[in-house]
C-alpha cells in the first residue's frame, strides 16, 4: 500500500506570520494541509483563511488555461487558447509596443498574492526579463512604505523588534493593529506574556476583535497617533521618568526633541486625537513606571498621509524610556529588513539598458490615463488585483478599459481584473510550485516544496517568463536560470543553504534568542536613535521627529461634506482580496457590511440593518448598516478585500483617493472622508 507523502511548505500569503505547513500527498493528490506544529511561531495553526487552501486550489472557478478576451474589456468572456498561441501574441505585441513606445511603456504590475522571492512580489519574478526589455520600474507602494520611511529616519531601518520577545513584556501596546485577524500567531507571545502579568492596550479607532480582548482600548481619531505619542512622552518626561543615561549615550537630538514633546501636554494630545485627557494621563504614568514595554504598530497605523511620520515618531517612545535596550522592549513593525536577502542578485537592474522610470503600484489610474513620454501601452498584472485592492476605483476601470492597452494577467481566479485582461495566464498554486519565504513578523526562513503536479495547463511565474523570454528570442543566461538557483542566489548572504532549508522546511536567522536588534546601537549615521535626522531633512522632511497631521481627516472644509472618517482594514475571513470569492468564508462574512456609532447612525436615520450607500466624489459602494460603540463618533468602518463583482460593482476603494502618504509614496486608505445615506 502506498503510504502517505508529507511535504513542507509555507504560506505564501500576505501575512506577517508566514506560517509553516505540511501537505499531505496521496496518490499525486493533497489531500491534508496543516500547519507545521514543530514551527515555534507556527505551533500547529494555520488560520480561518488557509484552512480551506486545497478547497481553493480544487474550485471549479480556478483558471487552468490560457485565455484570449473575445468580450469587451472588464466583461469577462474568454477563450480558451494554447500556451504557444498566447506566448506569440505576447511576444508580437510587446515586439510592436517596444519598436514604437520603447520598452517604458511595458509596466510589470506585481501584487502581493504571494510574497515569496522566487515566485512572488518579494523576489518580483520575471524582473530580469523586464529588466532586458528596458520596461517601467514597479514601485510597490500600496502597503507598509510610509512606515519603513518613517522608522528608517528614527532607528535606521524598519526592521524592529522580534515579536516572539513579545512574550517577556510587562506591557504590551497593540497600536493600529488587530492581532487577532491579521496575524493572530503573535497572540500566544502576548498571552505568554499575560501569564507572567503584563498588562494589554489596544490603540484603535475601532474597537476590533483585538481591542475587546485588551486590558484597556483607546479610540483615537484615525491619523492623530503621532499626537498621542507625543503626549504620552510629555507626561513621562513630566514624571521625571526619561531614561537619562539612555537618552545621552543611545539617542541624537534629545535637547530639541523634547522641546517639541513640550508642545505635546496631555490636554493638547487629548484635543487632536479625541482621546480623552485623564486616559492619555493614564497610560503614560503606565508606560513610564513599566519596563519592558513592547508596541506592535503595523501597517493600519500608516494608511494616512501623515503616516510615514506617525512610525517615525512612535519608535521615539522606547528611546525616551530606555526601551530598545530591552528584551521584550522596543517596537516592532515589519522584521524583513532583519533578512539578509541579496535582492541585487535576485533583481539584477544590470541587466536593464539604463534607469528606466518608476510607476507607483498606488498610482495605477494615473499610469494608466495620465502617464506619456511614453504611455503606458503593456501591462502585465503578476499576483495582483489592483481593480479591487488599489485607490480610486474607477478611475483604475477606466484605465484597464483603454482599447490600446495591451493587458496581460497571471492569475489563479476570475477577478475584477483578469476581466480587463487581453490575455490571462494560469497560475499555480503554492503547493504546485517552489518558493522561499521569510516572515515579517518573525525571524524564520521558510522554504516551500512543491508538493503536487500543477492541475491543468497552470504554470509557475518563474517558468511563464522562462517560456516568454525564449519566445522572444532573448540570450541572456540568468533568464533561464531555474528556481533552485535563483533561491540559491537570494539566500546567500543569510547564512543558510538551501539544501538546510529544504532538508528542515524552515529555519530562524542565525541571531541571539532573545534577539535585541539595537543592543549595540542603531544603523542610522550617527549610530544612535535620531529624534533629528539629518535624512529626514535632506529628504524634505521636518528634521526632528513629530506629528503630521492626515490630509482628509482633519480637513474642515472636507469635513462638512463627508462627516464620517472611513477606515477599511483587514477582514478576518479574506486576505486582502484572496479568498473573497470562497462560497463558505463569504457565508461566514456576511454581506458588506459598514458600521457607524449609534449617534452618527441616529443623524441619519439609520438603523442596524438598513441598505446604505457609503459614497464621496469619488464613488460608493453599498452595505448593510451596523450600529454600534465599537466605532467611536465620526469613523464609519468596514473592510477591504471584498470582491466588487461580488458586491454590487465597488467596494471601499472607489472612495479612497489616489494620493501619497509623507513618506514613500505610501497609500492613504484609512484617511478618507465620506458621507453615508440611507436607501
Ligand atoms: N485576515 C487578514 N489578515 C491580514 C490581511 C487581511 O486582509 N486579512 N491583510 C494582510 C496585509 S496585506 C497587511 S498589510 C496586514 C495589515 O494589518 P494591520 O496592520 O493590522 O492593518 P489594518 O487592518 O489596515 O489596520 C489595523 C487596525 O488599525 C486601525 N487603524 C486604522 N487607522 C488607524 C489610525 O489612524 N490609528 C490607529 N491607532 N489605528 C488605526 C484599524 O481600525 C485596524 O483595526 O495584515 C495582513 N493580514
Ligand atoms: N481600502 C483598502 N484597500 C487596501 C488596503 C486597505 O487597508 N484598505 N490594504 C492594501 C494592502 S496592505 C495590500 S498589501 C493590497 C493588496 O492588493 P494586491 O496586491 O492587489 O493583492 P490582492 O487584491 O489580494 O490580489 C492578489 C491576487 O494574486 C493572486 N495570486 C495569489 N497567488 C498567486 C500566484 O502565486 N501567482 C499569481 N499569478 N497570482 C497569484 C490572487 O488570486 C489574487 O487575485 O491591498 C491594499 N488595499
Ligand atoms: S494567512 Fe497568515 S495566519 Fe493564515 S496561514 Fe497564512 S501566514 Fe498563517
Ligand atoms: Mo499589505
Amino acid at each position: 500500500m502506498a503510504t502517505d507523502l508529507k511535504v513542507l511548505g509555507a504560506c505564501p500569503l500576505d501575512c506577517p506570520d508566514t506560517c509553516s505547513w505540511e501537505v499531505t500527498v496521496s496518490g499525486g493528490r493533497a489531500v491534508r494541509l496543516r500547519g507545521n506544529p514543530d514551527h515555534p511561531f507556527t505551533r500547529g495553526a494555520l488560520c480561518t483563511k488557509v484552512n480551506r487552501w486545497l478547497e481553493r486550489a480544487a474550485s471549479p472557478d480556478r483558471i487552468l488555461h490560457p485565455l484570449r478576451r473575445t468580450g469587451r474589456k472588464g466583461e469577462g468572456r474568454f477563450e480558451r487558447i494554447t500556451w504557444d498561441e498566447a506566448l506569440d501574441e505576447i511576444a508580437d505585441r510587446l515586439g510592436a509596443i517596444i519598436g514604437e513606445h520603447g520598452g517604458e511603456a511595458i509596466w510589470p504590475y506585481w501584487g502581493t498574492g504571494t510574497l515569496g522571492w522566487i515566485q512572488g512580489c518579494n523576489g518580483m519574478a520575471g524582473q530580469r526579463l523586464f529588466n532586458v526589455l528596458g520596461a517601467s520600474r514597479h514601485h510597490m507602494s500600496i502597503c507598509s512604505i510610509a512606515g519603513s520611511h518613517g522608522l528608517v529616519y528614527a532607528t535606521g531601518t524598519s526592521a524592529g523588534i522580534d515579536p516572539e520577545t513579545f512574550a517577556l513584556a510587562k506591557l504590551v501596546i497593540l497600536w493600529g493593529t488587530n492581532t487577532l485577524t491579521s496575524g493572530h500567531h503573535l497572540w500566544k507571545s502576548i498571552q505568554d506574556a499575560r501569564r507572567d502579568g503584563a498588562y494589554v492596550v489596544a490603540i484603535d479607532p475601532v474597537r476590533t476583535r483585538t481591542a475587546k480582548q485588551a486590558d484597556e482600548h483607546l479610540a483615537p481619531l484615525p491619523g492623530t497617533d503621532a499626537a498621542l505619542a507625543l503626549g504620552l512622552m510629555n507626561v513621562i518626561v513630566g514624571l521625571g521618568l526619561e531614561d537619562r543615561e539612555y537618552l545621552a549615550e543611545r539617542t541624537l537630538g534629545w535637547e530639541t526633541f523634547r522641546e517639541r514633546v513640550a508642545a505635546f501636554p496631555p490636554s493638547r494630545a487629548a484635543e487632536i486625537t479625541g482621546v480623552p485627557e485623564a486616559d492619555i494621563v493614564a497610560l503614560g504614568e503606565r508606560i513610564a513606571r513599566t519596563r519592558p514595554t513592547a508596541i506592535r504598530a503595523t501597517m493600519g497605523l500608516q494608511r494616512h498621509a501623515g503616516g510615514g511620520a506617525t512610525l517615525r515618531t512612535l519608535a521615539c517612545l522606547p528611546g525616551v524610556t530606555g526601551d530598545w535596550a530591552l528584551p521584550g522592549g522596543g517596537l516592532s513593525y515589519s522584521t524583513d529588513a532583519h533578512f539578509p536577502i541579496d535582492t541585487a542578485a535576485l533583481f539584477r537592474a544590470d541587466l536593464a539598458p539604463r534607469r528606466t522610470r518608476r510607476l507607483s503600484m498606488t498610482r495605477l489610474g494615473e499610469g494608466l490615463l495620465e502617464v506619456d513620454d511614453p504611455p503606458v501601452k503593456a501591462l502585465f498584472v503578476i499576483a495582483a488585483n489592483p481593480a479591487a485592492s488599489a485607490p480610486h476605483q474607477s478611475r483604475i476601470r477606466r484605465g484597464l478599459a483603454r482599447e490600446d492597452l495591451f493587458t496581460v494577467v497571471l492569475e489563479q481566479f476570475p477577478t475584477d481584473t483578469a476581466d480587463y485582461a487581453d490575455i490571462v495566464l494560469p497560475a499555480t498554486m503554492q503547493h504546485e510550485h517552489a518558493d522561499l519565504h521569510n516572515g515579517y513578523g518573525h525571524l524564520y526562513l521558510a522554504w516551500n516544496e512543491p508538493a503536487v503536479e500543477p492541475p491543468g495547463e497552470c504554470l509557475p511565474t518563474t517558468e511563464t517568463f522562462r517560456r516568454l523570454a525564449r519566445r522572444m528570442g532573448l540570450t541572456e543566461p540568468s533568464l533561464y536560470d531555474t528556481d533552485e538557483q535563483l533561491a540559491e542566489q537570494a539566500l546567500r548572504p543569510t547564512g543558510i543553504t538551501l539544501d538546510r532549508l529544504r532538508k528542515e522546511g524552515f529555519a530562524r536567522l542565525p541571531l541571539p534568542d532573545p534577539f535585541v536588534p539595537f543592543a549595540d546601537g542603531f544603523p542610522t549615521p550617527s549610530g544612535r536613535l535620531e529624534f533629528v535626522s539629518d535624512l529626514a531633512a535632506a529628504a524634505g522632511h521636518d528634521p526632528v521627529a513629530g506629528y503630521v497631521p492626515a490630509a482628509e481627516v482633519p480637513d474642515p472644509e472636507r469635513a462638512a461634506r463627508y462627516p464620517l472618517a472611513l477606515i477599511a482594514a483587514a477582514p478576518h475571513h479574506f486576505l486582502n482580496t484572496v479568498f473573497g470569492d470562497n462560497p463558505e468564508l463569504r457565508r461566514r462574512a456576511g454581506e458588506p457590511r459598514v458600521t457607524l456609532h449609534p449617534d452618527d447612525a441616529a443623524a441619519r436615520g439609520v438603523r442596524a440593518g438598513d441598505r446604505v450607500r457609503v459614497h464621496n466624489d469619488r464613488g460608493a459602494f453599498e452595505a448593510v448598516a451596523e450600529v454600534s460603540d465599537d466605532v467611536r463618533p465620526g469613523v464609519a468602518a468596514t473592510v477591504k478585500g471584498r470582491w466588487p463583482k461580488l458586491s454590487g460593482g465597488a467596494n471601499a476603494n472607489a472612495l479612497v483617493a489616489e494620493r501619497d502618504s509623507d513618506m514613500g509614496g505610501g497609500a492613504v486608505f484609512h484617511d478618507t472622508r465620506v458621507q453615508i445615506t440611507r436607501l
